[in-house]
């Protein structure tokens, strides 16, 4: 469907329940105040913003059993998981507006259940530094926003594997991650193990991000639903300084451009995170600017001298 007809419902999601550090739960409020949904007005049919989701407060506790604040993860991933897949059943397409990155387990969920229900094939580009692909055996940390595909994918609590009682698992083959420097030594291995399909800075630095989009988007179709699953911590501090997990070498201001340009130009995007944002950290907002500034370009805003 061509941008221009697609109609999209905002989602605030404000919570940092599965993060280190604080701040993240304001994110939803920086987007809107550097302007998402104007940006998003002026190149779709409609946009609806449908205010915040209410779930728990952060209790700030150390790890039980391998996870931190498993009980209030569920709870904002299973209101994610309805509130997103809403949106889709009523045929608009859902921004959820982070929150930390552990609500992409209930946001995937939603695009899991929607394309079960309409015979779409699901693609999942996760951009972010990290893999996000801990465990409870292997996580350094137990913060649940490290594990988001490793529970998606079938490894994890079963509340969170089967998220609603929703059946099967993300299958690997549908994943893309694209941006990686930064896995933890367990999860590499289990990144290996799983033959997760990688692009991380090495292969962007070595091929560039025209060829890594390519490779990312092969064996797409007119029936692909294509998740974007956007951790803004995926850009380069120097660009985005306002993320709790800053990592050095990631993608410019003009790769991530073209990252998102790309992805516009399949005209198959069907559900969109951001998260990660933390306007505690940000600089008078700066960050929620370039990502906003992004999202345009997701939606299709082309800098280049095109028509259209
Ligand atoms: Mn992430």
């Amino acid at each position: 469907m061509s941008e221009r007809r697609k109609r999209v419902s905002l989602v605030g999601a404000p919570t940092d329940i599965g993060a280190g550090m604080r701040g993240a739960s304001m994110g939803p409020e920086a987007l809107r105040v550097a302007g998402i949904h104007a940006a998003l007005a002026a190149r779709v049919a409609e946009v609806e913003d449908r205010g915040n989701l209410g779930g728990p407060g952060n209790p700030w506790q150390k790890p039980v059993s391998g996870y931190r604040h498993l009980p209030e993860v569920v709870s904002w991933n299973l209101l994610a998981f309805e509130a997103l897949h809403d949106v889709l059943a009523a045929g608009r397409l859902p921004v959820l507006l982070g929150g930390d990155h552990c609500l992409g387990i209930g946001s995937i969920r939603a695009a899991m259940r929607h394309c079960r229900e309409t015979g779409k094939h699901l693609r999942v580009l996760w951009l972010d530094a990290h893999a996000d692909f801990n465990t409870p055996a292997i996580t350094p940390s137990g913060n649940l926003h490290g594990m988001p595909l490793a529970c998606l994918c079938g490894m994890g609590p079963t509340e969170l594997v089967h998220l609603a009682g929703e059946p099967g698992r993300l299958p690997i083959e549908a994943l893309r991650l694209i941006g990686v420097r930064s896995v933890d030594e367990g999860e590499r291995r289990l990144v290996h193990e799983s033959r997760l399909e990688v692009f991380d800075m090495r292969f962007i630095d070595e091929w560039g991000m025209r060829h890594t989009m390519e490779q990312a988007l092969s064996g797409i179709d007119e029936n692909t639903h294509l998740h974007v699953s956007f951790d803004v911590d995926f850009l380069d501090p120097d660009l985005a300084p306002g993320v709790g997990t800053t990592v050095p070498g990631g993608p410019t201001y003009r790769e991530a451009q073209l990252c998102m340009e790309m992805i516009a130009d399949t005209g198959l995007l069907g559900s969109l995170d951001i998260v990660e944002l933390n306007p505690a950290l940000d600089e008078r907002n700066r960050s929620a600017l370039v990502v906003v500034d992004l999202v345009e370009s997701l939606f299709g805003k082309s800098t280049l001298m095109r028509m259209g």
